[in-house]
């Protein structure tokens, strides 16, 4: 963890603990200040050492943070930060973990019951108590229950958005080293699942204890699990990370095993099968003449496995994107000669949901659009949030503010390298309904509207009726799901993306690593339904502009064309679908 992040995470825990005691305004800064250091492109520690003024550089920090993080660099700790933890010993971090249960509910849940624990959460939940507690009642007390086992499988699988970098890592650490000849991500992380239960990678040698020895010293690794003949696995923070090696001949076998997914190889082996092939990690043999196909592992006669296209090509089959090895009906449809023509992350050209500090975003209008332009987008919407259900501490704008702010954006449009859409993120109620009035809505290019609370049961009526809204041009995260927290609203799909596509209204696949929302099965369903799909990166900062290509793989898993995609248009194309 570079040393912003964990700056940052100090200053998150102090915003935790200041809105627990039910301070006002702080906690708001605490966070924006976090946000900004952690993607802050200069060491903060170097900062640190001309004193608050260099600090003080980074946006958002004043002199009271900023005396703060002086004071950890040179004693090792915050002393007003130490005196919270006194005050309130919760452990924050597990507590919040629980959908619903913000900093607020842990002080008063502490206050009342003396809860401090996961543990402790659980047994007041199943007993009753919380029910009883001022501002809960049986309904959150019910909701806190199912949280808690969520909260608990959380950890089990990381996003991909924190386990793809170590795969990138790992990958670029392993192609320097001479013993290997060829590298490659295998597994889940190599399909791009949202979530990751291990960074699985394969490496192609003749020499595999020198690979092996060399994984094994990797500086990254804080240990090692095990380290065999020809392979190891290693845990990297958070992430376990399992190597295997396969002599060369045999690395495109291997590849095509290890990477998945279980349906989409069973799948395979049956058209092998029907051929008189047999297929495994080692290669693809002929067995017709054989009479024991299963005497051994490499029997009958090698017909490839060198590479992975010849795996597929022994099966009268065109290389399939491992995105799409999910037993979605990609074989089929490879022999049929009918696979997609995917999605690239270039073919992206612009981003039509993000946010600035007008609502909760960590940079102004400008600094966003000049992030978008050196990105290489074409161009920017910016959609802060209205105000409405969900927003907390006064986040959201007002129709008057967003009057304003298109003023302002209209005004940066002029003197940007891009081209700049106004917009806003809207609420879309539980009845469906939006949280900005018409008139605004009209004013605006661009109108992404969000389901933000009660994010239970079924949603179809509730999203159709959104899509359907005149102003609406983008459903943002349509399910509202957030990754090892909740599961999002329930939707039929096929009446949702038939809606979209008769309302010219565009599917978000939001790429916030958290969400990855509509993922890939909901994303094919709408594709085939003649929906379009917007991705989006729903950046509260220009650093994250890049997560970008976790939406455009997330898509990809769903089929998705570049001509799908609304946002692969060029800017009057946008205009087009907007009606501008
Ligand atoms: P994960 O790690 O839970 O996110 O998911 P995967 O897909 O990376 O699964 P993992 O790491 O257990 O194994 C990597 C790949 O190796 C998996 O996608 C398919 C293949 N594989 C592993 N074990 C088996 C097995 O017992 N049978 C078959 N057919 N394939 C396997
Ligand atoms: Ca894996
Ligand atoms: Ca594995
Ligand atoms: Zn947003």
């Amino acid at each position: 963890m570079s040393r912003n992040a964990e700056v940052a995470s100090l200053l998150e825990e102090f915003a935790d603990l200041l809105e627990a005691k039910d301070v006002e305004y702080k906690p708001r800064a605490y966070r924006r200040a976090a946000e900004n250091i952690r993607g802050h492109p200069a060491a903060v520690e170097h900062l640190a050492v001309e004193g608050e003024d260099g600090v003080k550089e980074i946006d958002g920090v004043g002199d009271a943070i900023a005396s703060k993080v002086v004071e950890y660099f040179e004693t090792g700790g915050i002393e007003e930060l130490d005196e919270l933890r006194n005050d309130l010993p919760v452990d924050m971090a597990a507590l919040t973990s629980v959908e619903g249960v913000g900093p607020k509910s842990v002080g008063t849940l502490y206050d009342a019951l003396g809860i401090t624990t996961l543990d402790e959460l659980e047994e007041a939940a199943e007993s009753g108590e919380i029910q009883d507690v001022e501002g809960f009642g049986e309904t959150t007390e019910a909701n806190i229950r199912e949280g808690i086992a969520f909260a608990r499988e959380a950890h089990e699988r990381e996003l991909l958005g924190e386990a793809r970098p170590y795969g990138d890592r790992v990958r670029e650490f392993l192609a320097g080293v001479d013993a290997a000849a060829e590298v490659e991500l295998a597994g889940s992380i190599r399909r791009w699942r949202p979530t990751i239960g291990d960074v699985d990678v394969l490496v192609g040698s003749d020499d595999a204890d020198a690979v092996v020895a060399a994984f094994a010293n990797w500086d990254a690794a804080d240990t090692v699990i095990e380290a065999g003949e020809s392979k190891a696995s290693l845990r990297v923070d958070d992430f376990r990370v399992d190597l295997r090696v396969v002599a060369e001949n045999e690395f495109g076998a291997a590849l095509q095993y290890f990477t998945g997914s279980k349906d989409h190889n069973v799948r395979l082996r049956n058209r092998a099968i029907d051929r008189d092939l047999k297929m495994n990690e080692y290669g693809i043999f002929d067995v017709s003449e054989v009479d024991d196909p299963d005497a051994g592992q490499r029997v009958g006669e090698r017909v490839g496995g060198a590479t992975e296209a010849e795996m597929y090509e022994a099966l009268d089959l065109p290389w399939i994107p491992p995105e799409l090895r999910e037993d979605r009906g990609e074989v089929a449809a490879a022999a049929d000669g009918a696979l997609p023509e995917l999605l690239e992350t270039g073919d992206v050209r612009g981003d039509l949901h993000t946010h600035t500090e007008w609502s909760d975003g960590g940079n102004t209008i400008r600094e966003m659009a000049e992030g978008a332009a050196a990105f290489g987008h074409d161009y920017l919407a910016i959609t802060d949030h209205a105000t409405g259900p969900g927003m907390v501490g006064g986040v959201g704008l007002s129709d008057a503010d967003l009057r304003e702010q298109i003023g302002e954006i209209r005004a940066v449009d002029d003197e940007v390298d891009i081209d700049l859409f106004a917009g806003v993120e809207a609420n879309v109620g539980a009845d469906g309904s939006i949280s900005v009035a018409d008139d605004v809505l009209e004013t605006l290019d661009v109108v992404v509207a969000s389901p933000h609370v009660s994010l239970d049961g079924d949603g179809t009526d509730r999203l159709v009726s959104a899509v359907e809204h005149p102003e609406v041009d983008v459903l943002g995260h349509p399910t509202g799901r957030l990754r090892n927290q909740r599961d999002g609203l329930d939707v039929d799909i096929d009446r949702l993306a038939e809606a979209a596509a008769t309302e010219a209204v565009a599917l978000e696949v939001n790429s916030d690593p958290r969400r990855l929302d509509i993922d890939g099965s909901l994303v094919k369903p709408a594709v085939e339904a003649g929906a379009t799909i917007a991705i989006d990166t729903d950046a509260h900062q220009p650093g994250t502009l890049e997560y970008v290509r976790y939406g455009v793989h997330t898509a990809r898993r769903g089929w998705t064309e570049a001509d799908d995609v609304l946002n692969a248009r060029d800017t009057d194309g946008v205009r087009e679908f907007l009606g501008l």
